[in-house]
């Protein structure tokens, strides 16, 4: 045998919370396909489906090189019959017959496509699919009733599902901190879910917002969306008082403090000027503000340093995540986006309802804004970080392992019947029993 190939003995451990699993890994031809499964399964409400082969994928995700032959998998974990088959199969003849024949499914691009409408889940979907509806157009040819975010959804669905940028992140971050600001000074904000984690695009962007005095935090929510709604930021907004419920997963849940998480899924309105720089403005400014601080700006970020997504490195030892601090703005300072995404144009108007008459100066992004009491703030930013599976890979640990609940509020222990308080990630890790995995290596 050739040296090298056995990557079994490499010691890989089977709960993807033990493992680092950076973005970018050396079998992603292989997770693909994997993901294109599970993505499937999950369309059809197959959930154990759905993880078997999400585990599989980041497995591979984790390992320190290229998979070359199935015999190279012998002992790893995670790897069930169904994937490994997938796997062989890919290897061997470059493409997977399963995979080929879900991509090219009408069901399958059609549940995508439907799903893919911001408020369309997969039991809509399937219901819609089964009367014949397969894409946005036929649900709007329908004529079906449709609830506000679903209509939202409709509206702008061509550009929700373009990626966002990590520029137009950042662009959003400014405007997500002057609006917590303007109601609420010294109160923290911070970017969590895929870009925290490194990724270049996402399909939204997610921040989540603290005080340090507990309680000043009470009722923020409310007041940011006005502000953002005065300014003309919005597009669309609901906000929801305690979304993620976690009645279900019995005593992780602080009877006292549950109320008290909100949570705003919001379309914003970015503008972009026709050069494809994105600004930061809203209607027009208001008198009485700041030009200075109101102007037109964006920040460029260096797209090599990822070192803004990651203020919880190894070595910060700073229990809690600074605020994100944006540089001053400049309005003579119109850096150029890396990519300059010209959002208006790449738009094609397949509903028709969105025409207007010159190319626009703005795009709709999907934008979700956590707010969280101080206490909980570390539970909250490990549980929005994500990956999803890493999420759920830390809870799975935390119950069959330690016999501890975890959620995004706090950490139970069942044992000793109390909860364990952390004001950072590491101490969550550290009382999980599990080494420290900085954000960048979440990618599960
Ligand atoms: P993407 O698709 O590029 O936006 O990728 P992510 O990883 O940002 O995914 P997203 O935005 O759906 O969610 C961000 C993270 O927040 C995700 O990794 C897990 C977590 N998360 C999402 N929804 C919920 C929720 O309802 N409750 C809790 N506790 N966490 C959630
Ligand atoms: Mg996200």
């Amino acid at each position: 045998e050739k040296p090298g190939l056995e990557l079994a003995v490499v010691s890989v451990p089977s709960y993807a919370c033990q493992r680092h699993t950076p973005l970018l890994h050396h079998n992603t031809t292989l997770t693909d396909a994997l993901s294109i499964l599970a993505e499937n399964a999950e369309l059809s409400e197959n959930e154990g489906r759905g993880v078997a082969f999400r585990r599989a994928a980041a497995l591979l995700k984790s390992l320190p090189q290229e998979v070359r032959g199935a015999e190279q998998l012998r002992g790893l974990p995670c790897l069930g019959e169904h994937s490994l088959r997938v796997i062989k199969e890919v290897l061997e003849d470059g493409v997977s017959h399963e995979v080929e024949t879900t991509t090219h499914s009408e069901q399958f691009k059609a549940m995508k496509a439907l799903t893919g409408i911001f408020g369309v889940g997969a039991k809509t979907a399937d219901r819609w699919f089964r009367e014949g509806i397969h894409t946005p157009s036929d649900l709007q040819r329908s004529g079906h009733t449709l609830n506000r975010a679903q209509r939202a959804g409709l509206q702008y669905y061509d550009e929700l599902n373009l990626p966002v940028t990590k520029s137009e992140a950042v662009a959003i971050g400014q405007i997500v901190e002057r609006a917590v600001h303007a109601v609420l000074p010294g109160a923290e904000i911070i970017l969590i879910g895929g870009f925290r984690r490194g990724k270049q695009t996402g399909h939204d962007v997610d921040f989540l917002i603290t005080h340090p005095d507990e309680g000043r935090e009470e009722g923020l929510m409310p007041k940011v969306v006005s502000w953002l709604e005065a300014q003309g930021f919005l597009l669309y907004q609901k906000t929801t008082r305690n979304s993620y419920l976690e009645s279900k997963e019995g005593p992780a849940r602080p009877a006292s403090n549950m109320d008290r998480f909100e949570r705003c899924f919001s379309i914003f309105r970015l503008s972009t000027d026709n050069e494809g720089r994105e600004i930061q403005t809203g209607r027009e400014i208001q008198t009485g503000d700041d030009p200075q601080t109101y102007s037109p700006t964006l920040t460029n970020t260096d797209p090599h340093t990822h070192s803004d997504t990651h203020p919880h490195s190894k070595t910060d030892s700073h229990p809690l995540p600074q605020t994100l601090v944006f540089p001053k703005p400049q309005t003579s300072d119109f850096p150029r986006l890396p990519q300059t995404p010209d959002h208006a144009q790449k738009v094609s108007w397949v509903l028709g309802h969105s025409q207007c008459s010159g190319p626009r100066s703005w795009r709709a992004v999907r934008v979700d804004l956590v707010v969280s009491p101080y206490s909980q703030f570390a539970f909250a930013l490990l549980g929005w970080t994500g990956s999803k599976l890493f999420e759920r890979e830390l809870r799975r640990w935390a119950v069959h392992e330690k016999a501890m609940t975890l959620s995004s509020h706090a950490l139970y222990d069942r044992k000793r019947t109390q909860y364990l308080r952390a004001s950072s990630e590491e101490e969550i890790f550290a009382h999980l029993g599990l080494e420290y995995i900085p954000p960048c290596d979440r990618n599960a």
